[in-house]
């Protein structure tokens, strides 16, 4: 997109497959008009065989999976590859289409796989055409896997290497909270905040194995975290969205029309 400032932050949403990243995208297009916030939807997994919402730019406009598959004699998983490649060799194409769009935040659903985005070389091309200077990674934890502290962990893990690989500013929201009970909640929310208490419940699953390596990653992760901790989520109850939205704000700052609709809709609950 235009590097002249007029450009939109872009909100990378991130995850391992079924977290609810085209969940969080339609959420937040439906909760942003509410707002009278425009927010543009972009669909770069051309893999999916639906979507909620309502985007501006599709991939599958562009690139057929099940014509990836055909053509190349490929399965679901190397064409998904083959297809993030042939898009980034159409980054002039998307880049023009993108160069007409103006909204006040653009939020972007990536392939279901989290290593098609995080991993392939093509990724890194489509941020630059996205922008790189203004955008950020929304990573999902997927709440089944948050409930096991060893699993809890790998996401921790997980999150940090596509930040490292990406090169984007990033926070951790856990996804559909509505799934989990208060107290399995509040377990996984105190395991983001106080490392003891996850070195504790590591100990007590895994009886130590493995436990001081995870430890000692995650205490350096948290010194460079730009965001730490995990912020709940709910795309199906709404919850959660105000942190999707501040979290842009606070790295960009600016947006002052979408603060103040926001604010004046919301009062003080700006999700801080
Ligand atoms: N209860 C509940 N279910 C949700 C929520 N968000 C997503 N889901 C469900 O979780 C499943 C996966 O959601 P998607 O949004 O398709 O997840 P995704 O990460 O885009 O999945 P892939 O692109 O296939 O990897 C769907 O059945 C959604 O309805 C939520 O906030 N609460
Ligand atoms: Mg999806």
């Amino acid at each position: 997109m235009a590097q002249d400032g007029s450009s939109p932050p872009v909100l990378f949403v991130v995850g391992t497959a079924g977290s609810g990243k085209s969940s969080l995208v339609t959420a937040m297009q439906r909760w942003s008009r509410f707002l009278e916030v425009e927010t543009l939807t972009i669909n770069l997994d051309p893999g999916a065989e639906q979507v909620h919402y309502d985007p501006e730019f599709d991939v599958r406009d562009m690139i057929s999976l099940s014509d990836v598959m055909s053509e190349y004699d490929l399965g679901p998983n190397g064409a998904q590859i083959l297809a993030a490649d042939l898009l980034a060799a159409q980054a002039g194409d998307i880049a023009e289409q993108l160069e007409g769009l103006s909204g006040d935040l653009m939020i972007v659903d990536t392939p279901g796989q989290v290593e098609l985005f995080a991993f392939r070389e093509a990724s890194i091309h489509l941020i630059e055409v996205f922008g790189r200077d203004q955008a950020v990674i929304i990573y999902l934890f997927d709440p089944m896997l948050s409930r096991s502290p060893s699993g809890f962990v790998s996401q921790m893990l997980l999150s940090s290497i596509v930040e490292f690989r990406l090169g984007l500013p990033c926070k951790n929201f856990l996804s559909k909270v509505d799934l989990l009970d208060e107290d399995e909640l509040e377990k996984i929310i105190e395991w983001s905040e106080r490392l003891e208490s996850l070195e504790h419940a590591l100990y007590e699953e895994a009886g130590g194995q493995r436990t001081e390596f995870a430890i000692s990653q995650l205490r350096l992760l948290q010194d460079f975290a730009v965001s730490p901790g995990l912020t709940p989520l709910s795309s199906e109850l709404e919850e959660g969205l105000a942190d999707v939205l501040s979290f842009s704000q606070d790295i960009f700052g600016g947006m002052a029309d979408v603060r103040d609709g926001f604010a004046s809709d919301l009062g003080s609950d700006t999700g801080d």
